[in-house]
């Protein structure tokens, strides 16, 4: 029969639409074409979809210069129905902005590269599975979960694992009653220790996140998370070192990966944006730690992938204390996945090459049935 065709959708209106572009690139570069047929579908940062150009060289870091989707766009038909999989059309045609495209119902399976809302929140999965179209990863329950860090450790306390202190703050409880809300906070940092660090509850990178010392650093650490979040969920500081795991889901099942060390001096106050996406080449595989303590962290990634329901992979993120257990800190349904990523270094370690990840994850999608998942 013929080749399975595999879109990738990348770039989109997040602030890190360049990172997606050079991932994109970097997954399609890898993708066996004697295997598969690829359909580079492009998001441009104001949000219209087009078929972009089948050429990952483009799609690199050139000249200090971060790709965007739009210098890929062949051409601008100014129609409004994106003709996906339209045999060997490269006619490139945009949808409006706010528009989903028509007719992807002949990709065989889609591999989803986007940051942040409408990305890895479960919204493009939800509109995959209206359309029948299976896709690389997590479907909208474990994405929504993994963009929510309160129902994230509700879901991880529900099944046992352990979970740092934390307490959040909802926005009704912050427009009623300011004071009460400061003092739910004030209450935690005295059972808990300051710092605490105030995070937006839902966002998919660091932004918003501020380390707070003491009363005086609060009020505007909350106004500053909630920017991004009128949720906000606030979490003490743990210490220890930060380990981290990869899931991938093989054949028979989902199996870890040897973990990584993230030292501090690399994680600076927490894990920054460029650490988390691109620079990860810091990060020490295999984590120089026990073979039991490996074998407990990688137990324990397992269980939060089963936990959260995930598909495909994810990066579970812990830390291991000074009294030697794990907590963890957040799972990633969509880790950084250039090569030189974390995700994909912590897999290479493990006799599992950039290539042959991407094709598990093409083949694990492939082998799940459309519908309820
Ligand atoms: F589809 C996968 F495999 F689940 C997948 C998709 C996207 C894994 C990792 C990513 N990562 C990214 O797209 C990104 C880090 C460029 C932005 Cl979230």
């Amino acid at each position: 029969g013929r080749k399975p065709r595999v879109a990738v959708v990348f770039g989109g209106r997040s602030s890190e639409h360049g990172i997606s572009v050079v991932t994109a690139g970097a997954v399609m570069r890898a993708i066996d074409r004697s295997k598969y047929e690829v359909l580079p579908i492009g998001i441009t940062a104001d949000g219209r979809w087009a078929l972009t150009a089948d050429d990952p060289e483009r799609m690199a870091i050139a000249d200090r210069q971060v790709p965007q989707v739009e210098q890929l766009v062949e051409s601008d038909t100014g129609s409004v129905v994106l003709p996906v999989g339209g045999g060997e059309s490269r006619d490139v045609v945009y949808a409006e902005p706010g528009q989903v495209p028509k007719a992807l119902g002949e990709v065989d399976v889609v591999f989803p590269m986007l940051h942040g809302p409408y990305g890895e929140d479960g919204t493009l999965q939800g509109m995959l599975d209206l359309a029948g179209v299976p896709y690389v990863g997590s479907g909208v329950l474990a994405s929504s979960v993994g963009m929510d860090k309160e129902y994230m450790k509700r879901v991880f306390i529900s099944f046992g694992l352990p979970v740092g202190p934390y307490v959040v703050v909802r926005p009704r409880e912050w427009d009623n009653d300011q004071a009460a809300a400061r003092k739910k906070i004030v209450d935690f940092a005295g059972d808990h220790g300051w710092p605490v660090f105030v995070k937006p509850a839902r966002a998919g990178s660091s932004f918003g996140i501020t380390k707070v010392d003491d009363l005086a650093g609060l009020d505007e650490a909350i106004a500053e998370a909630r920017r991004h979040d009128p949720k906000i969920i606030v979490e003490s500081l743990l210490t220890g070192r930060e380990i981290e795991c990869g899931v991938l889901e093989f054949e028979d099942g989902p199996r870890a990966s040897l973990p990584a060390w993230i030292p501090p001096v690399q994680s600076h106050d927490f894990y920054d944006f460029e650490a988390k996406y691109i620079d990860s080449a810091s990060g020490v595989v295999p984590a120089p730690i026990s073979a039991e303590e490996t074998a407990k962290v990688q137990e324990l990634a397992v269980a939060a992938f089963e936990a959260a329901s995930c598909e495909g992979l994810v990066r579970a993120d812990f830390f291991l204390t000074d009294e030697g257990e794990f907590v963890i800190n957040e799972i990633n349904t969509m880790p950084g996945f250039t090569p030189i990523s974390m995700y994909p270094r912590m897999w290479e370690a493990s006799g599992v090459s950039y290539p042959e990840l991407v094709d598990k994850l093409i083949q694990a999608a492939l082998r799940r049935p459309t519908g309820l998942r």
